[in-house]
């Protein structure tokens, strides 16, 4: 399978995050990308080819134009300040304040547009994100071309980004975004899988209400889990969309055997759905050595989890999302990867 990959990704390097009351390292660094890269390649997984140039309006058919706006002057307000640390947000519309008006002080639109203060915005972090969203399209592309998978390997990554928002280490929502070029493209229904740690909060609000696209999410359970406000197992969608989303929130200390079972649980959904295309929210940070999350996975679940993706018999585009355990994980993608080339064989 092609690995699509810029290293534009390297403009975006947050300096740090707020972490249990301190400033810390973002956890979500370039060198992520350098493992994962490293890893597929020594994993002979096929070529990496560099991401086409997509027009706005793929962007748009996701996020709303205001939200992209923002993200692409946002930095230039901060630096008009005098400003030459990252722009962090710090203040948000919460209960009891008004979402309808949205400010014009760069310091209002960075908390309007976000859900949370994990999204330092920096000099190139625009060129970083937009090239991500690339790597996502050429992927969609590509599989809507006839190829039986493909990998974007994204950075930064997207689920949390909902249609008007950034939170989590996430600015366009990637994997979103190809499912609707596929959509767009001639694929009547597309199916989300997202085996990231954390719930992908934008892709179930982005397809809430929609039919067309069924998203499953496998995750630490909201209760103790970020994003918390999200990713209940009663959400299960609404209107039209109503049916077509399915969350499996599971415990802190989740191992390789339970959450494979609960994988299994919701396989016979995905399939029934009978989708043209399958887009994975690949995050490796179920893994039992991330330093954020509370899963036990090791590389031999990352396999069984490839494995099951190619049993669904469908085209499969995977997107690269969370994982921090900077050494492992490129070999803990590589095994997802690999997992689903010899179950596909
Ligand atoms: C913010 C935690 C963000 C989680 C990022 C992630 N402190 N999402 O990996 O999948
Ligand atoms: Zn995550």
């Amino acid at each position: 399978m092609l690995t699509i990959y810029s290293d534009d990704h390297r403009l975006h390097h947050g300096a740090a995050e707020l972490y249990r009351g301190q400033l810390v390292p973002c956890f979500e660094m370039p060198s992520r990308a350098d493992h994962v890269l490293d890893a597929v390649r020594a994993a002979g997984l096929g070529a990496v080819i560099a991401p086409d140039r997509f027009d706005r309006a793929a962007l748009t058919r996701v996020h709303a134009d205001d939200y992209v706006a923002f993200l692409e002057t946002a930095w230039d307000e901060w630096t008009a300040l005098g400003e030459t640390g990252d722009a962090l947000p710090y203040v948000w519309p919460a209960r009891g304040l008004r979402q309808d008006a949205p400010p014009d002080h760069i310091d209002g639109k960075l908390g309007f547009y976000s859900i949370d203060a994990a999204v330092p915005i920096t000099a190139g972090t625009w060129t970083a994100v937009r090239s991500a969203a690339d790597c996502a399209l050429t992927g969609a592309q590509l599989v809507a071309g006839g190829a039986p998978a493909a990998f974007a390997l994204c950075r930064p990554p997207g689920h949390h980004a909902g249609a008007r928002t950034m939170g989590g280490f996430c600015y366009l929502n990637n994997a979103a975004i190809a499912v609707q070029y596929l959509r767009d493209h001639g694929a009547a229904r597309v199916a989300v899988l997202d085996v990231d740690y954390h719930h992908g909060n934008g892709t179930q609000d982005i397809f809430y209400a929609r039919s067309d696209v069924h998203v499953t999410s496998l995750h630490g359970d909201p209760r103790q889990e970020y994003p918390f406000f999200l990713g209940h197992a009663d959400e299960r969608g609404v209107g039209e969309g109503l049916g077509f989303n399915r969350n499996v929130p599971l415990p802190w200390g989740t191992d390789g055997a339970t959450y494979l079972a609960a994988l299994d649980g919701a396989m016979g959904d995905i399939a029934g759905f009978a989708p043209d295309f399958v887009v994975v929210s690949l995050g490796v940070d179920t893994f039992a050595e991330d330093p954020i999350s509370h899963f036990r996975l090791h590389a031999p679940d990352f396999t069984a989890i490839g494995q099951r993706v190619a049993s669904l018999g469908r085209p499969t585009l995977f997107v690269m999302e969370g994982g921090y355990a900077v050494a492992d994980i490129g070999v803990n993608v590589a095994a997802v990867l690999s997992g689903f080339e010899t179950g596909r064989a």
